[in-house]
């Protein structure tokens, strides 16, 4: 078998499948004018057949303003022409498929774009007409409506109502940019039902959905005590107006027969922000394929931490007859390289205007990255990358406030710098305007240490980040197991290890002293690039069988 051969299997792919997460603006731009594009794109799937991914996922390339970054859509069934066409999508699709990659796209089904032929439809009209029916569009309160229908707050920050000229309030859970739907309205349902069968339709393995847990709303609006950022992070709160929904998982069951009708092991996973309580409610044999866990995204690098996320995380899974997915970073947080260089504990949201700056280390963030990118290759289920992981790219936290476009910099007030540091366009080559992202400058500025990480600076090197990813990829194909446990090994207080069904052992140093590594018969992989044969250093990992 050669190493990019997959075993065979009856398994369905994204039950183990590596998916790449590629943000269209920031991958590659083919046309020139500093905003990656699908043709940058279909100019470089021979780097992922290289990386040995099984899938990729696009980030939202529909028409939109950008108001967030491709969050706002305008038309579900267009191109922004700043991306492409739609049959340059169509060939992607293709392309890819003929790759040996498998392909998920992004719907957002939350909200359109204020642009959207709705939103403007209903703007339009006057109140109480049934066109606005399809958004939460709302009279305010006080004697002459100028305050907001509730005290909801949006997920960016400020109120989540904006006031329309006419005096009625619509609401955001996002940017005002972003206005909310309402899935009452059966017309709604219908429409993302017709979306789904466009893309279906064009080739699509399966979709990613966005804030999938909050698409229904209490219709009676009541205040809540609990604000939104503390129930994406915390505890079910139950009948809450606006997360986690029991009226959620119709929509859900509905979708998945529609993706059932079609042929193929068509999936779909759901980004939702839930608590580990009805996370498996979303698994449901008739519901998502997968839900991402973001629990070890926001875990810090701590053993204890991290080994009692991965056993509850096997064992979620396995009790609903789903796997477990793994997920070190997106397009929506600090990327891990940085984050592991913090101690533990560190804010990473406010950290970039707060500081204290010099508690960064970032050649100890890198160490642990490459450590945990073994640790998640080698665990059941599914493992997302986000682009520039297998570079180890570091979050460009200090970007210039002018090129901010995050939505999130002002509606923080500052508070936050947002999400635009780990959206800096991909260093390719090691010169060049935009280090061969672009023929100009790229949408937002990369740092000059780029070039250390472009690609072609990693290719052929042993030691690089790029070729480990290489390396850990192919031996995750050549080691792969069906089976979905893990048994966990006890090497003392500081040392993460468990042992796969084909005898496997992944071992991660945590502690500050080398460790002496157990008796194994072969050596697969290691983190550290100068691995020596009986000691593991801190910080690193290693694969044995
Ligand atoms: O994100 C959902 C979400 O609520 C968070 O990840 C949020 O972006 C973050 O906490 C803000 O600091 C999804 C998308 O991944 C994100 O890019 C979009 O902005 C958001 O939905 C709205 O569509």
């Amino acid at each position: 078998m050669s190493e990019h051969e997959q075993p065979q299997t009856d398994t369905p792919w994204w039950r183990r499948a590596v998916v790449y997460q590629i943000y269209p603006r920031s991958f590659a731009d083919g046309n020139g004018d500093g905003t990656g594009d699908i043709a940058g794109i279909r100019s470089r799937l021979s780097h992922l057949q290289d990386l040995g991914v099984d899938a990729v996922w696009f980030n939202p390339w529909y028409l939109s303003p950008l108001a967030d970054g491709g969050y706002d859509v305008t038309d579900y069934r267009r191109i922004d022409p700043r991306f492409g066409t739609i049959e340059e999508a169509t060939a992607l699709i293709a392309e890819a498929h003929e790759h040996g990659i498998k392909v998920i796209v992004d719907i957002v089904p939350n909200h359109t774009s204020d642009q959207h032929a709705w939103f403007v439809e209903a703007v339009n009209a006057e109140p109480g007409d049934p066109v606005r029916d399809r958004y939460h569009i709302l009279p305010g309160r006080g004697d002459d409506g100028s305050e907001p229908p509730n005290n909801w707050m949006s997920v960016f920050g400020g109120p989540a109502w904006h006031r329309l000229d006419d005096g009625e309030w619509y609401l955001h859970l996002f940017a005002p940019e972003q206005p909310d739907v309402n899935w009452r309205n059966p017309e709604v349902a219908d429409e993302y039902d017709a979306v789904l069968r466009f893309w279906l339709d064009r080739g699509v393995d399966g979709f990613r959905v966005d804030v999938a847990s909050s698409l229904t709303k209490d219709m009676t609006y009541p205040d809540i005590e609990t604000d939104v950022q503390a129930v994406m992070s915390s505890n079910r709160v139950p009948n809450h107006p606006h997360w986690d929904r029991d009226d959620v998982h119709p929509i859900i069951r509905r979708w998945r027969a529609l993706l059932d009708s079609y042929d193929g092991e068509r999936m779909m996973v759901a980004e939702a922000w839930v608590s580990p309580e009805t996370y498996p409610l979303y698994l449901r044999p008739d519901e998502y394929h997968q839900v991402f866990n973001f629990d070890l995204l926001l875990a810090g690098w701590d053993r204890d931490e991290m080994a009692s996320i991965i056993t509850d995380s096997v064992d979620r899974a396995a009790a609903v007859g789903s796997t477990p997915t793994w997920v070190l970073s997106n397009h929506d947080v600090m990327r891990e390289t940085t984050r592991y260089g913090l101690p533990n504990g560190t804010n990473w949201r406010t950290w970039s205007v707060e500081g204290p700056f010099d508690s960064l280390d970032p050649e100890l963030g890198l160490r642990r990255a490459r450590a945990a990118a073994l640790l998640i290759l080698s665990l059941p289920g599914s493992a997302y990358v986000y682009q520039g992981e297998e570079l180890g790219l570091p979050e460009v936290w200090d970007l210039p406030e002018e090129v901010l476009d995050d939505p999130v910099w002002e509606r923080s007030e500052h508070r936050q710098r947002g999400r635009d540091g780990c959206r800096v366009p991909i260093p390719w080559s090691m010169d060049g305007p935009s280090f061969g992202f672009s023929e100009v400058a790229g949408w937002l500025p990369q740092p000059a240490e780029f070039a250390g990480y472009a690609v072609e600076a990693q290719t052929g090197v042993s030691s690089s980040t790029l070729e480990l990813y290489r390396r850990t990829l192919a031996a995750r194909r050549e080691y792969g197991t069906d089976d979905e446990q893990i048994t966990m090994l006890e090497l003392g207080d500081e040392v993460l290890a468990y042992c796969r069904g084909n005898g496997l052992r992944c071992i991660v140093n945590f502690a500050s002293t080398a460790l002496e590594l157990p008796e194994y018969s072969k050596m697969i992989v290691a983190s550290n690039s100068e691995q020596d044969d009986s000691v593991l250093e801190p910080d690193c990992a290693v694969w044995v069988i």
